[in-house]
């Protein structure tokens, strides 16, 4: 389980990822202005979801569809604008890939000095916006490389041990930050009073094995024989709960911190699923199993898969090791 923090402990994000650097070196200080940036860009996209449906230009849809073919919600672009804005003139970031924007977006007055690229998905669960339910913003932090070959962008098609950093913002009944940098995973809520992400749970650890399955059940009879199976198995077992809240940040924060299992599987439609590999199930895997938990597509682990292109998507099948053992026995039969 996690560890409370005292009250009135304020480790704020920035030294601990110092304390997490072990080093007061240049690049330490680098990739901590990194985080406080991301934080700022979570304080811009809570405060704006804090006034939804007291301002315009928060809920409703903006008339555009993005790469994915999904329908932009104003949040979605205000979301996406929010961390472009915080990098820019940052010296940080030089390339950024968003769920919604079909190619990289460079800052190129942080080229090539800034050795980082940051990829998101501003608004992860934005349909729970406009009923007041909780949604998340998903970050990953990858070195920029230079890899032979015409496309400048093939390093980002890399497996997930690539990422650096890895973490999400969830805007639920508080505001919090979770990541990792691969010494553990930590989680920080929102002082509004003092504008900090103040740190409340270290060293996050997924319970073994949880009695919380999450999925639409709504796909059954898209899924294979295998997942039909197992869900089967776990209606006539007894003592599972469902929960499912179209958010996938909420619903895995939930698996961090209570343990269970959270499923996309693929469908015959959708053989990949719909959740996608680079902005979501990558670093989610990162973070889930540095708490001791597992990833998997159903076939590897989500963090071997090397995308083909930016916006790949796989099956996603993640949180307790022994709950996603079951899954994949019964996938596996
Ligand atoms: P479905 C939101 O659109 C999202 O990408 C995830 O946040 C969420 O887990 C999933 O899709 C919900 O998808 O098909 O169950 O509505």
């Amino acid at each position: 389980m996690s560890s409370l923090r005292r009250q009135g402990d304020f480790t704020t994000l920035t030294r601990h990822v110092l304390t997490q650097m072990g080093s007061f070196s240049a690049e330490a200080f680098d990739i901590s202005a990194l985080m406080s940036r991301i934080a700022l860009a979570g304080k811009m996209i809570a405060r704006q979801l804090s006034r939804a449906g007291l301002v315009a230009d928060v809920l409703g849809m903006t008339g555009t569809t993005n790469v994915q073919g999904e329908e932009v919600k104003k949040m979605d672009e205000f979301a996406n604008q929010a961390f472009i804005r915080a990098f820019e003139q940052s010296g940080l970031v030089c390339r950024l890939v968003s769920e919604e924007m079909a190619k990289p977006y460079y800052l190129p007055e942080n080229c090539p000095i800034g050795r980082y690229t940051l990829i998101f998905d501003p608004i992860d669960g934005s349909s729970n916006i406009d009923v007041n339910l909780a949604v998340g913003t998903i970050f990953s932090v990858r070195q920029q490389e230079t890899v032979p070959g015409d496309d400048p962008d093939r390093d980002l098609l890399q497996a997930g041990h690539k990422q650096l950093i890895a973490g999400y913002l969830l805007y639920g009944s508080s505001t919090m930050l979770v990541y990792t940098m691969g010494k553990g995973v930590h989680a920080f809520t929102l002082d509004a009073g003092l504008g900090e992400f103040i740190l409340s749970h270290e060293n996050l650890t997924v319970p073994s094995k949880g009695s919380i399955y999450s999925v639409n059940e709504g796909n059954f009879h898209q899924w294979s024989v295998g997942m039909q199976n197992y869900i089967r198995h776990i209606h006539s077992q007894g003592g599972y709960s469902g929960r499912y809240s179209g958010a996938l940040v909420a619903d895995i924060h939930r698996i961090l911190f209570q343990g269970g299992v959270f499923l996309y599987p693929g469908t015959q439609k959708h053989p990949q699923g719909k959740l996608r590999l680079l902005y979501e199930n990558a670093p989610l895997a990162y973070i889930i199993t540095q708490a001791g938990g597992k990833a998997s597509t159903g076939k590897e682990d989500v963090l071997d898969v090397v995308p083909q292109s930016l916006h790949d998507r796989t099956p996603l099948i993640i949180g307790s090791r022994e709950d996603v053992d079951l899954v994949l026995s019964f996938l596996h039969d």
